[in-house]
């Protein structure tokens, strides 16, 4: 009997979401079921099993009578949440080892630039000026990660390991080795308080929404090295209020932010984001999604599920993550 068909929804618009690189990936890693490239491919929608999507249109999915899985090509859900004609099939989203890599590089990468004063270094450079200022220990830095699943935690571990004082904040109760885990609204202040570099890496849900913003930066600690604190988010841009952002930047409440995300994607050519000299950012590409790893991980989910297993990595509706 013929295997039920993989329908791709590719709408990425970038390099790595190159819609004829997935279908070749996954043609590659499901060889004996067909796999259809939407939207040009002539198909029967009831021959669709299984979706793999990145940003589909809103209504796309409910065209597939028979769906039965649908795999989002990322990590972030927020966008099919919002789309109220989703089938109410099983959700799977990406939790995999290159991702997760590729997002505690950003992460390291950001903290330590803070942390070693690189935009004072990079200014000093273009001056001309030989003017070194003191270091301090990672050990006097205390970072806090907001969200402690798959990147937060990987990310946590790997700034422990660098000799930062490392804690986390998650919805529920989470144990991690050498990482003071602090969870849920009301422990949400004791978190802000001992933190000077804040890292977002949460889901955007409704109760996340906004959840960057001044009355939380205003909380977090002003007492260390850095002066001020300092805010890395590449969660999503809508878990962050951009004009409060922009107003603590001005007024000493925050010291610099390191931004992947925003709420409008590409960045308008008129942001004030682009030419603050307290803000680095870069273009929603903190951990890039890789066809290779995420074709063959779908592949093996669709498999075991077809064998009677169970699917990895199931989004909760209520939850919305
Ligand atoms: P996970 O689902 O594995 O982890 C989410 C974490 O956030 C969990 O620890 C969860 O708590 C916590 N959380 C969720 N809601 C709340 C809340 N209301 N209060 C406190 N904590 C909460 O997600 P991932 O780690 O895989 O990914 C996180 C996000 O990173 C994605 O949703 C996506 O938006 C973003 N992302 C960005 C990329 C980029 O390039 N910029 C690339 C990939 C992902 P609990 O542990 O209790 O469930
Ligand atoms: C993701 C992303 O969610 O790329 O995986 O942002």
């Amino acid at each position: 009997m013929a295997k039920g068909a993989l329908a791709l929804l590719i709408h990425g618009g970038t390099e790595n979401w190159s819609p004829q690189r997935w279908k070749q990936r996954f043609d590659e890693v499901c060889p004996d079921r067909p796999v259809v490239l939407l939207p040009d491919a002539a198909f029967d929608p009831a021959a669709i099993h299984y979706a793999a999507v990145w940003k589909p249109a809103p209504g796309e999915l409910a065209a597939f009578p028979n769906l039965r899985v649908i795999f989002n090509l990322g990590a972030g859900v927020d966008a099919l949440m919002a789309d109220a004609s989703l089938p109410k099939v099983p959700l799977v989203r990406v939790s995999v080892g290159d991702l997760t890599s590729r997002m505690t590089e950003y992460v390291v990468l950001h903290v330590l630039m803070h942390h070693r004063q690189e935009p004072y270094l990079r200014a000093s450079q273009r001056a001309k000026r030989w003017a070194p200022k003191a270091q301090w220990p990672a050990s006097v830095i205390s970072v806090g990660v907001m969200g402690l699943g798959t990147l937060g935690a990987n990310a946590a571990g790997a700034l422990k390991h660098l000799g930062f004082r490392v804690s986390g904040w998650s919805r529920s109760v989470r144990q991690i080795d050498g990482i003071e885990c602090f969870c849920g609204k009301e422990q949400l202040d004791a978190f802000l308080r001992r933190t000077d570099i804040l890292v977002c890496l949460l889901p955007l849900t409704p109760d996340t929404r906004h959840i960057l913003n001044r009355g939380v930066f205003a909380k977090l600690n002003r007492d260390s090295p850095l002066q001020a604190p300092v805010l890395i988010n590449a969660g999503r841009g809508g878990l962050q209020n951009e004009a409060d952002i922009l107003q603590c930047l001005d007024d000493g409440t925050l010291g610099a932010v390191s931004l992947d995300v925003f709420v409008q994607e590409p960045l308008p050519a008129d942001s004030p984001f682009w030419t603050h000299p307290k803000v680095m950012l870069t273009p929603h590409n903190a951990a890039d999604t890789d066809p290779d790893e995420i074709s063959k991980y779908v592949a093996r989910q669709i498999e075991r599920f077809e064998a009677g297993g169970v699917l990895e990595n199931v989004v909760d509706p209520k939850r919305g993550y």
